[in-house]
């Protein structure tokens, strides 16, 4: 790996969510969560835990502020949690909660930490899902409401705003596969439910216009190249075209294009997955609200899928840290540039953030208290060298947002995964930077990125 640089005015930062990290504070006024349910169900957290503290960040976010600030991030990414805001999802709202978010607001421009608000990190008011959740069209508009709320309150102190975190995993991990809360396995409800998530990110995206014209906005996406296991054979190239479609297309189409992938339209239509009422939820002039023009596309690049039969070499590699992370997920850099490279043709995107990065390893604290993660500092290395070729190719790439600061509770594995900069001694709280941030400070200090390997 050569040393190379950034361009000037990189943004850098780390990012996080509300249920993730900040506990839910008996007496602060917070609803309760679509996630707050979840957890309690029996076995659908691997390891029987919640959010109830999860890095009791509602109290102790000044320290998280020092550590942002001692890192040397310039932009922190945070999600604001829906039901502190308004507990009901509507209606009411929750002074105590929006105070908090003041205060950590304000600090971090204190301190010359930008923040950037994400509005929705999958905590949906609990009180929504009772009535439909994101299957009922009238939740895009409590969240557009929600959305204004938040922009008229704090845009005075906020410019940079996200609408929405991943709504693949929303809609797939939630409503089809039922790994996430609110934990459905119904195709039709997964299309409904992206559906609605899209739209509501185009009628957020108006109000923000409206109070804030200043201010930039846009939505994060997690994508996922997919590659064929042999190029050329026709099944695989066809399984890695079908997941594109299913797992990025479906959200970049109406984003960006203003219309659904027709490839994947007949897809669901063969699969029977919308039952007899068919696509009666996509209303006339949904995909023109959907289509709002946004000031940047926020990408979350973990890993690349391989559709077909892997070679024996390649399945033996599962079983590595060098070549899988904790979450199994292939460790594959260069998939960060394809990626870049095809959206930067077929997308007509202003600018591009990294909004999410990172690794899971099962971190080991020393005698000394320290976390020696060279697997994460070498994944983290890696994508920051084709981050900057990015940049090279000149594709306006112009910021990173390690994921994530603290280790945290990652949703049905609990804290089973750690993806922190800084270590979380759960039982004490203590926080310890590892070995990936004090090398993370490092980079940034000297925007660039250097051979650690
Ligand atoms: O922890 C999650 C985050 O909430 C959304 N993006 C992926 C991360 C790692 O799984």
């Amino acid at each position: 790996m050569q040393e190379r640089s950034f361009p000037k005015n990189f943004i850098w930062g780390a990012a996080s969510s509300s249920f993730q990290i900040e506990g839910t504070v008996p007496g602060d006024g917070r609803g309760p969560s679509i996630w707050d349910d979840f957890c309690a169900q029996p076995g659908r957290i691997r390891d029987g835990s919640n959010g109830l503290v999860a890095c009791d960040h509602y109290r102790l976010w000044p320290r998280d502020v020092e550590l942002l600030s001692e890192l040397g991030a310039r932009a922190y990414r945070f999600s604001m949690a829906w039901p502190r805001i308004f507990p009901e999802g509507r209606g009411r709202s929750n002074a105590i909660g929006l105070d908090f978010y003041k205060r950590l607001i304000d600090s971090l421009l204190e301190k010359n930490i930008t923040p950037w608000v994400t509005l929705y990190h999958w905590d949906l008011p609990f009180a929504l899902e009772r009535k439909g959740g994101w299957r009922n069209r009238n939740t895009a508009f409590a969240f557009a409401d929600y959305a204004a709320y938040c922009v008229a309150q704090l845009g005075d102190r906020v410019k940079h705003w996200i609408t929405h975190n991943e709504p693949w995993c929303v809609a797939v991990l939630g409503h089809r596969l039922g790994e996430h809360a609110p934990g459905l396995q119904n195709p039709r409800a997964a299309l409904e439910t992206a559906h609605h998530v899209l739209l509501s990110h185009g009628l957020a995206m108006q109000r923000i216009r409206e109070l804030a014209p200043d201010a930039t906005a846009g939505i994060t996406l997690n994508l996922n190249p997919a590659y064929p296991a042999t190029p050329g054979k026709p099944e695989d190239e066809a399984a890695a075209h079908l997941f594109d479609g299913d797992f990025n297309r479906w959200y970049l189409d109406p984003l960006f294009r203003a219309c659904y992938p027709e490839d994947m339209i007949q897809h669901h239509e063969n699969q029977g997955a919308l039952g007899p009422r068919g696509w009666d939820f996509i209303q006339q002039g949904d995909l023109k609200t959907i289509a709002q023009p946004n000031d940047f596309l926020g990408v979350n690049y973990y890993s690349r899928t391989v559709l077909g039969e892997r070679s024996a070499a390649e399945k033996a590699a599962q079983k590595d840290p060098l070549h899988y992370t904790a979450m199994d997920w292939e460790i594959h850099p260069e998939g960060l540039q394809d990626l870049f490279v095809r959206l930067a043709r077929d997308y007509p995107v202003k600018a591009w953030y990294i909004t999410e990065n990172g690794a899971a390893y099962a971190d080991q604290l020393t005698a000394d208290r320290q976390i020696h993660d060279a697997h994460r500092l070498r994944y983290l290395a890696l994508h920051l060298d084709q981050v900057a070729q990015v940049c090279a190719r000149g594709i306006p790439l112009k910021g990173y947002f390690a994921w994530s600061i603290l280790d945290n509770f990652e949703w049905a594995h609990g804290y089973e995964k750690r993806f922190g900069l800084v270590y979380v001694d759960y039982a004490s709280q203590e926080r310890i930077p590892k070995a990936s941030f004090h090398w993370l400070k490092e980079v940034i200090a000297a925007n660039k990125v250097f051979d650690v390997l």
